[in-house]
């Protein structure tokens, strides 16, 4: 195929390269953190999202490298984007657990770049917790022993048996924008809305946080605050950007 041979060059060209949105507080939408979104600057194309590549680098081995590209640079703009006080969460591809290494890897990285573990959380899906469980649970562990935060990416869409939930150490469920994108101005009635409270309440009695995507209405974020979710990101507040985008005001959206 023509475009694994460009992901390979693109790899070499470090074309690869962290957007950034903001995780804002939905009380007042103070910055606590920032979500590490990547994006391929191709030549000729333009700006490609992951979903125009991303399962071509998985089918192709290549996801991991693109990976550890995005690492890199998060681990040099950690610091100047967030400070002491707050997070960046990163993706990590689902195949990539398949790596003993991984977590000793990204914490060289992380005392490489003098960044401390707890201003880095790990975003991980639920299709990823179930290929490989019991190494997907030693290298989560691993990196939460060490500081670094865990968060269960795109929750409710996967195979969510609950089950599992507990035998991982997840401190945070990111609420799927499919279910934000539903929530209604006033219907509490309505079947978003009764999933997202359910999420929250799981999250309540699991004492885990929960931060929703996509949040991209004031409605939205309206009926978010009444089921009691603290955290949100989406284009509502900003869009993903450059690290230069946040650089001038760390920590918040001007
Ligand atoms: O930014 P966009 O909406 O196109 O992201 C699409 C998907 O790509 C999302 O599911 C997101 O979790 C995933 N993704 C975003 N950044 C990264 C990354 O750096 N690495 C991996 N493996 N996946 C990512
Ligand atoms: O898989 P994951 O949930 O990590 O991917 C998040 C993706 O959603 C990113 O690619 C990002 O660009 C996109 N995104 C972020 N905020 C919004 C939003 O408010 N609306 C929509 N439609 N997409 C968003
Ligand atoms: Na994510
Ligand atoms: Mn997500």
């Amino acid at each position: 195929l023509e475009l694994e041979g460009d992901l390979r060059r693109a790899l070499t060209r470090n074309e690869f390269v962290p957007f950034y949105q903001p995780i804002v507080d939905l009380e007042d939408h103070r910055v606590v953190g920032y979500e590490a979104l990547l994006r391929w600057r191709h030549p000729e194309r333009g700006l490609l999202s992951p979903g125009e590549f991303l399962s071509v680098a998985e089918d192709t081995g290549c996801s991991e490298a693109i990976d550890w590209q995005i690492f890199e640079q998060v681990a040099r703009q950690a610091r100047a984007l967030v400070g002491d006080e707050g997070f960046i969460s990163i993706n990590v591809s689902g195949s990539h657990f398949r790596s003993p290494d991984l977590d000793q890897r990204l914490l060289d990285l992380l005392i490489e770049h003098k960044v401390p573990a707890r201003s880095i959380r790990v975003e991980v899906t639920e299709r990823a917790l179930l290929e490989n469980p019991a190494q997907v649970k030693r290298i989560l562990e691993n990196l939460r022993d060490h500081g670094v935060g865990i968060a269960l990416d795109d929750f409710g869409t996967g195979y969510s048996s609950l089950s599992y939930l507990h035998q991982y150490p997840i401190e945070t469920l990111k609420i799927d924008r499919s279910f934000v994108i539903e929530l209604p101005a006033e219907d509490s009635e309505a079947h978003s809305t009764a999933v997202v409270r359910a999420i929250q309440a799981l999250a309540d009695s699991l004492r885990m946080q929960v931060i929703a995507e996509g949040i991209e209405t004031e409605s939205q974020m309206r009926a978010l605050r009444r089921i009691g979710c603290r955290f949100g990101q989406g284009f509502l507040f900003a869009q993903p950007a450059p690290a230069s985008k946040w650089l001038g005001s760390p920590l918040s959206l001007d």
